[in-house]
């Protein structure tokens, strides 16, 4: 169709400049705004003590006589976060559910007369308290008798099958990279590519998580937090499940092939599994808080493991811990100064993409334009605040795009840097603790292209 010369020369401001390199999917989208959520290991290592359990434990060790789910997601809710990742079933092979598929699970065990079933019962609780409900299945199996041979594979599909064909939605499936010795010595090679497409046909908007994706991956460490500087891009191809490769992961890759954003897990107790012995060592709401900073802030996701204990309940501790930390969260982000704010920028692509967008919720953005090889968006107050905490996030829909840029505060009429860093993505967090100024200047030093900025807030200290 040919345009008449007017549109043609409307068009490059009034349309989204071009996307860069690799691109989110929908269903990462709807995940990069789960942000918070919780994982809970439990099994007959929450009896025994252990972290890894041989698979040899006696089905009769698990037993908590007052489960209670709806306990946990309660907790969780009131926590602030948005689901619940499951061990449905751990190393060890035991199955929190009656799977048909193997003699070492729920039903062989003295909880409830063998007729309980935890997927059931936290997935029901999931839905009243609105948490998603996420799985975390290991494939090294250390009691499966058929662990080693192509038969396993087979069974693992089935199990995954009964998990995500019998509780509902699911809005993530974890996939342990740990392989080792099955029960009769043999490793296991497994069929990714078969288990992935059990997901796909049975839960098409569950992400699936492992160390090397293909839609999220493990951030390179088990303390919870990514790295200042953090793609939500890697070279995906280049990596398998348990790779040695796995310090890479923690930042990803500037240009990498595919989207694969990181999921910073941690626990917030020494072990996985729950053990009264380890009561003192739940990290404290500072602690958490500064995790949280450095990881739902830092372009990945926060899994905060929480291990329900013997008795099948979150313990007091850790919930004081985490309403501490929501009480933390609800401080740090009370009061956005944006909107009172004379927001400018050094350039803007048209009237679709104003750097007003970047303050409101209306869900547009700013865009620079494309010949602004530095742009900057200014908020300005009429007073002086206490900043605490600067908020960034870029659209990115269009691709993670921001290089390098620079934070600068203004007091009595002169500006300064106070930061000075590379990447945004989703989200980036930084704690300017509490500077006095009346003005927030943000230059973008270097991009990939045009900058899409989706959100800018600056929210005053305490
Ligand atoms: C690891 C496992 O070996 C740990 O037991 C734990 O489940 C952790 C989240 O992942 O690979």
């Amino acid at each position: 169709m040919l345009l008449p010369l007017a549109a043609l020369a409307m068009m490059p401001t009034d349309t989204p400049p071009a996307p860069i390199g690799a691109l989110p999917s929908p269903r990462q989208l709807a995940w990069h705004k789960k942000g918070y959520y919780a994982f809970v290991h439990f099994g007959p290592n929450t009896f025994t003590g252990q972290e890894w359990g041989s698979g040899k434990e006696k089905t009769e060790v698990f037993d908590p006589k007052n489960l209670d789910c709806r306990q946990w997601c309660k907790v969780f809710k009131d926590a602030g976060m948005t689901g619940v990742i499951i061990t449905a079933k751990h190393h060890d092979g035991f199955c929190l559910w009656p799977s048909k598929y193997s003699t070492h699970t729920v039903r062989e065990s003295k909880w409830k007369g063998g007729k309980g079933d935890v997927l059931k019962e936290l997935s029901a609780a999931c839905r009243e308290f609105g948490l998603g409900f996420g799985v975390y299945l290991s494939p090294w199996d250390r009691n499966h008798p058929s662990y080693g041979t192509d038969a396993y594979n087979e069974t693992f599909k089935n199990m995954l099958g009964e998990v995500l064909g019998k509780y509902g939605k699911t809005f993530e499936v974890w996939f342990d990279g740990a392989n080792g010795e099955g029960p009769n010595g043999k490793k296991q090679v497994y069929d990714w590519p078969g288990f992935i497409g059990v997901v796909r046909k049975l839960q098409p908007g569950a992400v699936i998580f492992s160390d090397a994706g293909p839609d999220i991956r493990w951030v390179g460490n088990e303390a919870g937090h990514s790295d200042p500087t953090c793609w939500a891009t890697l070279d995906r191809d280049k990596f398998v499940p348990g790779d040695p490769k796995w310090q890479q992961l923690t930042q990803g890759h500037e240009n990498g092939t595919h989207w694969v954003p990181a999921e910073c897990d941690v626990s917030i107790r020494r072990g996985w599994f729950w053990r009264s012995s380890e009561d003192n060592t739940v990290k404290s709401p500072e602690a958490l808080m500064d995790l949280y900073m450095r990881s739902s802030g830092q372009n990945g996701s926060f899994l905060l493991n929480v291990p329900a204990n013997t008795d099948g309940l979150i313990s007091a501790v850790d919930q004081k811990a985490l309403l501490g930390f929501k009480t933390l969260r609800d401080k740090a982000f009370a009061q956005p100064l944006a909107k009172t704010a004379r927001v400018v920028a050094s350039s803007v692509r048209g009237t679709n993409f104003a750097a007003k967008n970047a303050t409101s919720k209306t869900g547009k953005y700013w865009v620079s334009a494309d010949k602004d090889t530095k742009p900057t968006v200014t908020l300005t107050w009429p007073k002086a605040h206490k900043i605490g905490v600067v908020e960034l996030a870029e659209h990115i829909a269009l691709g993670q795009r921001v290089q390098q840029f620079m934070v600068e505060v203004r007091s009595k009429d002169e500006w300064k840097a106070v930061e000075m860093q590379t990447t945004i993505g989703n989200r980036r967090l930084l704690d300017l603790k509490s500077v006095q100024a009346d003005g927030l200047r943000v230059t973008f030093n270097q991009a990939k292209g045009p900058v899409c900025l989706a959100k800018i807030e600056a929210y005053e200290a305490h």
